[in-house]
């Protein structure tokens, strides 16, 4: 058991933020609608890494402000916090010297957002953590799983660990203070020793930082169940749900399908009656702005969170 998991296991309650270039395009694109998995459009379009890469240009999210989303957490009862640093896009929405395609580097925008949501979490009381694309990225020709830009047969997923996602997450786990958790996801190119070896190299650099399952292998600090599932009897040790609000991790703008605070309220006691954590996910549009509906269901749960005790 990791030393540091207490926290983690009274928590109960986490925000889960999708936020990338894919927001900005907010589940269209050359004129056709996609639904469900916003974040997923350069792959479901086939969207070539040189015109997604134009979408850079015009994401300029001037309404992001890190004290807003973090006293909403605070006021919805949440514990902790993981944002997407770069999904599989291949975008980072951080700071990052390892590339140009970077919120710093390739848009108007020209800040870290990351920085300042880290001081503006810390400051509440709320565990911070990043969401990093480990395997899938679609914008490297040696990163996992685009194959309309790149031949699959001729990648070294090995050099784009070396190149891109390692130096990355030492970045992440170096900038920004002490995080509660690297949220990984959907392993790929590496065999278990592999993965241990990825595993130790990070963990020096924050030994108390919690790794999700999906480091791959079996060898992370807290089990996840599939998105948006919830096992049926109760189950030891330390664990989380993932839920979408609406239909969609990443902004879509015809999504209006949100839960609401009733149905949130519903799904937290029923994930932690059986010893787990809820993290619902919001997914803010591209200019920052946390949909309308998030925030008010949101604060709608706290209000109820409040008045019975349970924040
Ligand atoms: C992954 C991502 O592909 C997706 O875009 C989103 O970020 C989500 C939170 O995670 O999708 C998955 C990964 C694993 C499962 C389902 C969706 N699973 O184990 O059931």
């Amino acid at each position: 058991e990791h030393p540091n998991i207490q926290w983690f296991k009274e928590a109960k309650f986490g925000l889960f933020i999708h936020w990338g270039l894919y927001s900005q395009l907010a589940g269209t694109w050359d004129g056709k609608h996609y639904y469900g998995s916003g974040e997923w459009i350069m792959h479901q379009a086939k969207i070539p890494v040189n015109r997604y890469r134009e979408v850079a240009g015009s994401f300029n999210p001037v309404n992001f402000n890190a004290d807003e989303w973090a006293q909403l957490a605070k006021d919805a009862g949440i514990k902790y916090m993981v944002i997407t640093a770069k999904h599989h896009e291949g975008f980072s929405m951080f700071d990052s010297r390892v590339t140009d395609f970077d919120i710093m580097d390739a848009t108007p925008y020209k800040k870290d957002p990351m920085k300042a949501l880290a001081a503006a979490t810390r400051k509440r009381g709320i565990q911070f953590g990043f969401y990093y694309s480990q395997f899938q990225d679609w914008y490297e020709p040696n990163g996992g799983r685009n194959t309309w830009d790149f031949d699959e047969s001729k990648k070294d997923y090995q050099q784009y660990y070396r190149q891109k996602a390692i130096p990355q997450l030492k970045e992440l786990l170096t900038n920004y203070g002490p995080l509660g958790i690297v949220w990984f996801d959907t392993p790929g190119g590496m065999t278990k020793e592999q993965t241990q070896a990825f595993i130790d190299e990070l963990r020096v650099l924050q030994p108390q930082s919690l790794f999700s399952s999906r480091v791959g292998q079996g060898l992370g600090d807290y089990k996840d169940f599939g998105d948006s599932e919830v096992p049926p009897v109760p189950i030891k040790g330390a664990w989380e749900s993932i839920y979408t609000h609406n239909d969609s991790w990443g902004y879509i703008a015809h999504d209006m399908n949100f839960k609401s605070a009733h149905e949130i309220i519903r799904l937290l006691s029923n994930v932690a009656s059986k010893g787990g954590n809820l993290m619902l996910n919001v997914g803010p549009d591209g200019k920052g702005n946390i949909p309308y509906y998030s925030i008010k269901y949101l604060k709608e749960t706290g209000v109820w969170l409040q008045k019975n005790g349970e924040s």
